[in-house]
């Protein structure tokens, strides 16, 4: 099974296009929870409400040895039928980007991963090998200096446009095996609108809903596709530290039922 199939699955069993964000902060989780009990919990109390989790390698890194051991622990953890993607926004020459492919991909064995498309295709190409894996290449961030490079508008075939469209325009061209996925912030919309016109079938992964204050109503009318599908919409801090005590894994529940709930009524009254 590819990428597509896995995440469609996924999204229509458990009727979500969540995408929970196990982002392991010390000085926000509940005390003398190890990382990996912390994000078992999590997975336990959420996974029939998501269709992916994103584990954003910066947070593991920083815990050093007790990090990377509970990245590797929670991948596996993680039931097979849900979507695992590893957030590491790599992106370097060829030689090294092909061993950063095979860390993500051979060793923690993700489903799929962020690359950082700004040294161009060929240090994209190593991930593109692992054709049933997902390469989500970052278009339009969610944060605010997103604008710095990504809105200069540039020569293409003629015409002028901004860097963010440039680089779909590329990634469309670049997915001869269907394994290519870009990144949009919610909290850029109108970009968000633009993108999914110019390439209606592409996945989307969605940060920035809950903390960064992304706009729900409209992250789902202009991201998802024509069938409700192939957006994922993802939440960090909002859920898992929706609460610091005990019951923080049946919290971070109640968070991303809530979420779940507003993304599933926006999904239709797109429909009706
Ligand atoms: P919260 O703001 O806590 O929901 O976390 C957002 C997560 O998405 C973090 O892991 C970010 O690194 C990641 N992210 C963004 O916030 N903005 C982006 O433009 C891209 C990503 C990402 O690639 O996931």
């Amino acid at each position: 099974m590819n990428f597509i199939e896995k995440l469609t699955k996924a999204t229509q069993k458990n009727k979500s296009l969540l995408c929970i964000g196990l982002d392991p902060d010390l000085e926000r989780m509940p005390d003398k929870v190890s990382v990996y009990e912390f994000n078992k919990a999590i997975i336990e109390a959420t996974a029939d409400l998501v269709c992916a989790y994103k584990l954003n390698f910066a947070f593991y890194e920083a815990l050093e040895n007790e990090g990377i051991e509970a990245l590797k622990q929670t991948v596996k953890y993680i039931p097979d039928d849900i979507l695992v993607i590893g957030d590491a926004k790599r992106g370097d020459i060829g030689n090294t980007a092909k061993a950063y492919a095979k860390s993500i991909f051979d060793n923690f064995n993700f489903d799929a991963t962020t690359v950082n498309p700004y040294l161009g295709f060929d240090s994209i190409a190593p991930f593109l090998q692992y054709r049933d894996r997902g390469v989500f290449i970052l278009c339009r961030t969610s944060n605010a200096s997103a604008v710095d490079f990504q809105s200069l508008r540039s020569e293409i075939d003629g015409s002028s446009r901004p860097l963010f469209e440039i680089v779909a325009l590329k990634a469309s061209q670049w997915n001869t095996d269907g394994n290519i996925g870009l990144v949009i912030g919610a909290t850029y919309p109108e970009e968000l609108r633009l993108i999914r016109q110019s390439h209606p079938e592409m996945p989307l992964l969605i940060p920035g809903i809950g903390a960064q204050g992304g706009d729900l109503a409209a992250t789902i009318r202009y991201g998802a596709d024509a069938h409700g599908e192939r957006a994922i919409i993802n939440s960090s801090r909002q859920i898992i530290y929706a609460s610091r005590e005990n019951d923080f894994d049946q919290a971070a529940r109640r968070a991303a039922a809530e979420l779940r709930e507003q993304i599933n009524h926006h999904l239709t009254t797109l429909t009706s």
